[in-house]
């Protein structure tokens, strides 16, 4: 019998762990691999069992465990003596040494050199620069440790080189190409050990390691039309007197929050937070967009057609998908107002960004507007009224129709 059931998101190199761990000590597992990350966990179902939203995660009756590490440890630990946790208190108290070592300093570090450059999260030249030099001090340290080591602790596979291996997976994938790799021979003669592994290939399949490190594209911007020379005032007004100087608490105090130019639009019957609470719990076709027509109000919002205007620079679909997630986090201020669905079409090498917006409003805001990489997309405003148009929306939405110019290989939703 199955002792109990892992959820990831497809591909999820955490919840290799659990599937690794379990397959040593021969327990059953039970998974669905197939949560869409945004989406499924963010429910009120999965927010009840596992409040961080975080992913993956295990359930069993009486168990909802959430972080892949205690995942991997709670498995483990599921076979009586298992070696995976080692013989003696001292083993078992250098186990946790590593798995605090891969969690607490090795995978920030890679959280900040690397997650930028695949556009996961805003790119900020000092922070990845910090992550570059955390992950250099991490690394050799590492390497210093394995220097006449096979495994961490002892002298067989535990749950700490499963753990790390798996943490490391991103990071020769990405990040360390050949000239890195020989830099951390130990650390590179390590991993290439595990993924060696029966077991671990099983999982993870054959390990394609990293041929050039990936690097941070920024959104290509239009070139700002020239603005003419400001004429000079044909008479200046007197200038009022010099306000008397600002307390030193009212410089001190944040200037008051601007209210957006939305929230003096007149009241819209339509709800954005209940269609994005109601698109997120209901099948999109045809529960959801019956909800969305019934409920849609052309007066207080309007539907744009968004195209990214440089297919031709677009490679893997997963790398597409990534510059969505980072439009989306520079597009924090409109959360409030808008909703959208945006799909990377095609296949790796050939692929295009596109989707539906619905923003209040009948002007693009600047809350939109503002977003760096705003330049990079086309906005073209449509008619809801027309049934193709509307039935585009509908396959835009629920990822799938016949509408689509190309199947979908991914995408995210902006809510
Ligand atoms: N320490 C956690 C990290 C989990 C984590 O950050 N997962 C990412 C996906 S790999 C996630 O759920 N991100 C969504 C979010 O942060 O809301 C673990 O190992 O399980």
């Amino acid at each position: 019998m199955a002792i109990g059931k892992l959820l990831a998101t497809p591909g999820n190199t955490r919840a290799f762990k659990a599937l690794i761990v379990a397959k040593y000590n021969g327990v059953e597992l039970d998974s669905n691999l197939t949560l869409q990350m945004g989406v499924d966990n963010k429910t009120p179902e999965y927010l009840a069992k596992f409040p961080t939203g975080k992913v993956p995660v295990f359930e069993k009756p009486g168990l909802n465990l959430t972080d892949s590490t205690a995942i991997a440890y709670y498995i483990a630990s599921q076979k009586a003596d298992s070696p995976l946790l080692g013989k003696t208190a001292e083993e078992t108290a250098q186990i946790l040494q590593y798995l605090f070592f891969a969690e607490a300093e090795i995978s920030p570090a890679i959280a900040l050199a690397l997650y930028p450059r695949l556009g996961f999260n805003t790119y900020f030249k000092p922070s990845v620069q910090q992550g570059d030099e955390l992950l250099k001090r991490f690394l050799g340290t590492l390497n210093n440790i394995l220097l006449d080591k096979t495994f961490l602790v002892g002298e067989r596979l535990t749950v700490a080189d499963i753990n790390m291996v798996c943490d490391l997976f991103p990071l020769y994938k990405f990040l360390l190409d050949k000239k890195y790799r020989k830099e951390i021979r130990n650390v590179t003669r390590y991993f290439k050990t595990l993924v060696n592994q029966p077991i671990i290939k099983e999982v993870v399949g054959e390990f394609v390691y990293c041929e050039t490190p990936v690097e941070y594209v920024p959104p290509k911007k239009e070139k700002a039309p020239k603005k003419e020379a400001a004429k000079p005032a044909a008479a200046e007004k007197p200038k009022p007197a010099a306000a008397p100087a600002a307390t030193a608490a009212e410089a001190a105090a944040p200037a008051p929050k601007p209210k957006s130019k939305l929230d003096l639009l007149p009241k819209s019957q339509f709800n954005l937070e209940d269609w994005k609470r109601f698109y997120s719990n209901n099948d999109t076709v045809p529960t959801a967009m019956d909800y969305f027509w019934k409920n849609f109000d052309p007066e207080g919002y309007a539907i744009w057609k968004v195209d990214y205007k440089y297919p031709e620079d677009l490679t893997l679909t997963f790398m597409s998908n990534n510059l969505i997630g980072g439009f989306y986090n520079r597009l924090g201020r409109a959360t409030k107002y808008a909703f959208g669905s945006m799909l990377v079409l095609g296949t790796n090498n050939d692929n295009i960004i596109s989707g539906y917006f619905v923003i209040r409003g009948q002007e693009i805001p600047e809350e939109v507007t503002d977003a760096a990489d705003f330049d990079s997309y086309q906005f073209t405003k449509v008619d809801h009224n027309d049934p193709k148009v509307r039935q585009e929306i509908q396959d835009y939405f629920a990822w799938d129709g016949p509408t689509l110019p190309r199947p979908c290989a991914d995408g995210k939703v902006f809510k």
